[in-house]
């Protein structure tokens, strides 16, 4: 059945419970700007009249300002709920139109005003409560308006904060009528300004009781086909039946990235009461990282507050109920033998709030139990992560709280221990999951070392320049062997990760003097010459790198490194071509600058190790189809015309002609494989072009060109990258994007959505004999020498992207490689290799003119 149908409400209120009184002032009236002639002298009295009011005016306002304005007052808004213990919850309460909804809520609302009317600091300014909704228990839900002359908000509001006191004095005293509702588990928290004084908001409110076996939807307006509207507030208020929790899924998650302007929070209640907030998200989860929430009872409240900017796809989550205590929540209990595990409830899921487990752990007698949590992710705002007041796990009286990065290790020096986990009634987290195992309490990490916290890790790990550990204890009080390099702080790195551009040792010592001394420059071939000698005229490296960048850029004799304008001058700035200042006299470097960037905005910015793109982060990324076989290969669109791609892609195989057009299909504008948006275009090949010198043995020379049959519209979705100058550096350590749909691990199945991930560029030389000597000067390399990221089989051919400033600033991405091979995928000290676009640019020109 469709949700629609099944008992949720769509009411759309406009300002239905704020402040309609406002009216805005017409943008202008063009009768009054009509021109008259010139003032006479009925314009004369006219202006002394205005005059004359527009100062009594003034003197007015003054008056009003420092005689009455203290009387001025401001409207405050709380809400809350509280526990009615001497009532039995019937259906009819769901229904606030029904008899017993109202007559319930008028004695709630009778109470409070009682209530109010025994607190000096309140009563005066009470206006009056409504009742929202009723849930199981029975619990209602209040809403409550004062008027407070301004500089009395703070007592108003102190006094509510201790509402649950009010109510306990109130319902102690004596000369209370016998059939008087009784309140308990007060709570109440005030109504955010937004909502109260924002008269531009749109206010929508749903309801909705998931049945048993029903997945309702809940979207933001206007999904999927349009972005959620600007400026609203949407509430959706779900129930479920006694007994069952809510579990919300949301399966699309795509908010502005910053929680200030867009918003979801969840409340495990039914109103927004800050103390039952649940958790605040804003910008974008990909579906392979899913949101999954549980409330802690039958009820919960999904907000969406969205500003004035719009333009975010919105949400869908889907709406069911699952036993209280059942699947996937049940926790606890005890576990006997040398080893086991156990999670927090929903892991790898958000845990449900007002939740509490207790595991008693025993191994054999006379060992020792060491608790490993690999995942340990409690945060709260506003915690600090150490006093462990709200959420938290205790390892028998240690409490841990907070989020951890990598494993956190805990030793109890007995052979029984008592895990609690407790998790309070506001924010939740994704939890934990923990193993634990018997310990010789003699020799804890048998064969092992042992880390300073606790983590046993392999022998073959120390000492090796990875921080395995965590927290460096691996790495410290090392002697370095031959092959290691041995940094000033003590640590020892290989010795081939010495001038790769990139600190390892941490105090840059392994990137001093890196081939040449300290009063020395070196040259892009590779020469050291004086510092001094830099920028004094004279070509004293030989290929004239000490010339360049010298401050003003002017024309300068053309050599290897110099950037040609189209008049054959030449000029000594490094990379000029399309960075917003014109270099060239005759204003070439400026020219065919329309490339490089997304015409999307993005929050900052699988490939193995990285992360979902956003739709139209990478425009210039294709995926290159065999007919009625699928994804092969990347490629990048450089104009309307042309894709490059990787020669290799286009080798003939046994069965395939991979070297003919009409074998492929370029798809160009693609997120997500097999989901043909509207965004995406395909067309076939009018010609493919590999490079000539293309060595199959070596991969040298692995760049082709692809003609596509006919021009390709240009699009938020399509976009070319900007080819770089044949003089265009990419120096080491320099970070550039990597970006396909090819396998996520080595051996692995390709991604559906398209994945990007960052990885540095790395100096030749070191590559070369971290590669055995395989690299070409048409070779480039990039990864991150630790591992585990990386193209991988399904990316050749598609682009290493290079942001030449940031894209915030305008920065255009330029086209630094094409993947190519590599020895597996993200292993360690084995980075990735790609054909290197500078080493081709003139036969690119060659073959297509751009
Ligand atoms: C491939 O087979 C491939 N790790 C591409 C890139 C890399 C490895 C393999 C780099 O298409």
């Amino acid at each position: 059945m469709d949700y629609m149908d099944s008992g949720m409400r769509y009411t759309p209120k406009p300002d239905k419970d704020w402040d309609t009184s406002v009216q805005f002032l017409p943008a202008s009236d063009t009768k009054k700007l009509e021109k008259k002639k010139g003032p006479g002298r009925i314009g004369a009295v006219v202006g002394v009249v205005v005059f004359a009011a527009v100062l009594s005016l003034m003197t007015g306002l003054l008056v009003w300002h420092f005689h009455y304005r203290k009387d001025v007052r401001e409207k405050r808004m709380y809400t809350g709920s509280m526990r009615i213990t001497n009532q039995v919850f019937e259906q009819a309460y769901e229904n606030s139109n029904s008899t017993e909804f109202k007559a319930l809520a008028k004695q709630v609302a009778e109470q409070l005003k009682t209530i109010y009317s025994k607190t000096p600091q309140l009563a005066k300014y009470y206006v009056g409560s409504t009742v929202e909704a009723f849930s199981e228990g029975v619990v209602a839900y209040y809403l409550s308006e004062f008027k407070v002359p301004v500089g009395q908000a703070a007592a108003v509001d102190s006094a509510m904060a201790s509402m649950d006191k009010l109510v306990d004095k109130a319902q102690r005293t004596a000369h209370r009528p016998g059939n008087a509702l009784v309140f308990e588990d007060v709570v109440s928290s005030g109504v955010s300004s937004v909502f109260i004084s924002c008269f531009t908001i749109y206010f929508y409110d749903y309801t909705q009781h998931t049945r048993a076996n029903h997945i309702g939807t809940i979207t933001s307006p206007g999904f999927p086909n349009t972005p959620y509207p600007p400026n609203t507030y949407i509430q959706w208020q779900l129930r479920a039946d006694p007994g069952y929790v809510i579990k919300l899924d949301f399966d699309t998650f795509n908010l502005e990235e910053d929680c200030k302007n867009d918003f979801v929070k969840l409340y495990d209640s039914l109103v927004a009461i800050e103390s039952r907030a649940m958790e605040e998200i804003c910008g974008y989860y990909s579906p392979s990282d899913p949101l999954s929430f549980l409330s802690s009872r039958n009820v919960m409240l999904v907000t969406l507050v969205t500003s004035e900017k719009g333009n975010y796809p919105g949400i869908r989550a889907h709406v069911s109920q699952v036993q209280k205590g059942g699947a996937g929540m049940k926790c606890g209990g005890k576990i006997i033998g040398p080893q086991g595990a156990f999670m927090s409830p929903n892991f790898p899921n958000y845990y449900p709030p007002n939740t509490e487990c207790e595991w008693k752990i025993e191994v054999p007698a006379g060992k020792w139990i060491s608790v490993i949590f690999s995942k340990f992710l409690l945060f709260e705002p506003g915690q600090n992560g150490k006093d462990c007041t709200k959420d938290y796990v205790a390892v028998n009286s240690k409490k841990l709280c907070g989020e951890k990065v990598g494993q956190v290790a805990e030793t109890v020096s007995s052979n029984v221990a008592t895990i609690r986990f407790v998790s309070d009634r506001s924010f939740v987290d994704r939890g934990f999951n923990a193993t634990f195992k018997a310990i010789d309490s003699l020799d804890p990490c048998p064969k092992m070392f042992q880390c300073k916290n606790q983590l046993c890790m392999d022998l073959k790990l120390k000492c090796d320049g990875w921080n395995d550990c965590g927290d460096m204890s691996d790495e410290l009080n090392c002697k370095c062997n031959e092959s290691d390099l041995q940094c000033k702080n003590g640590l020892c790195k290989p010795m081939f990760w010495q001038c790769d551009g990139v600190n390892d040792c941490g105090d840059n010592t392994d990137e001093l003097n890196c081939g040449c001394k300290a009063d020395q420059f070196l040259c892009l071939n590779s020469a050291c010459v004086l510092k001094k000698k830099r920028c004094d005229g004279r070509d004293d490296c030989g290929d004239g790198s000490d010339e360049l960048d010298c401050g003003r850029t002017t024309s300068t004799p053309c050599n290897d490194v110099t950037y040609k304008c189209k008049n054959q001058m030449c000029i000594n700035k490094q990379n000029p071509e399309c960075d917003g200042t014109t270099d060239c006299a005759d204003g070439s470097d400026e020219e065919n600058c329309d490339c490089g960037q997304r015409l999307l905005r993005f929050k900052g910015s699988r490939i193995v190790g990285g992360q979902e793109a956003e739709q139209g982060e990478f425009p210039w990324q294709v995926s290159l189809h065999v007919k009625a076989y699928g994804h092969v290969c990347g490629a990048s669109v450089i104009s309307r015309r042309w894709l490059v791609t990787a020669a290799h892609c286009v080798q003939d195989d046994g069965k395939i002609k991979f070297s003919q057009p009409r074998t492929w299909e370029a798809h160009l504008g693609v997120h997500t494989q097999r989901m043909p948006g509207k965004a995406v275009v395909k067309l076939g090949l009018k010609q493919v072009i590999p490079h000539p010198y293309y060595n199959a043995y070596t991969y040298d020379n692995d760049i082709a060109l692809m003609e596509l049959a006919s021009d390709v519209a240009f699009s938020d979705y399509i976009q070319p990258i900007c080819l770089p100058a044949a003089q265009h550096v990419f120096p080491s350590g320099t970070t550039v994007s990597i970006t396909g749909w090819g396998a996520t691990r080595e051996g692995g199945s390709a991604a559906s959505v398209l994945q990007k991930a960052q990885v540095r560029i790395i100096n030749g030389t070191v590559c070369n004999r971290l590669m055995s000597n395989q690299i070409t000067s048409r070779m480039l390399c990039a990864g991150i020498l630790s591992g585990g990221v990386d193209a991988c089989q399904g990316d050749s051919g598609g682009p290493l992207s290079s942001l030449a400033s940031p894209a915030s600033e305008g920065g255009r991405s330029f086209l630094a490689g094409v993947v190519s091979w590599g020895d597996g995928c993200a292993r360690r000290n084995k980075p990735g290799i790609y054909s290197t676009v500078t080493k081709f640019r003139g036969w690119i020109k060659e073959k297509t003119g751009v």
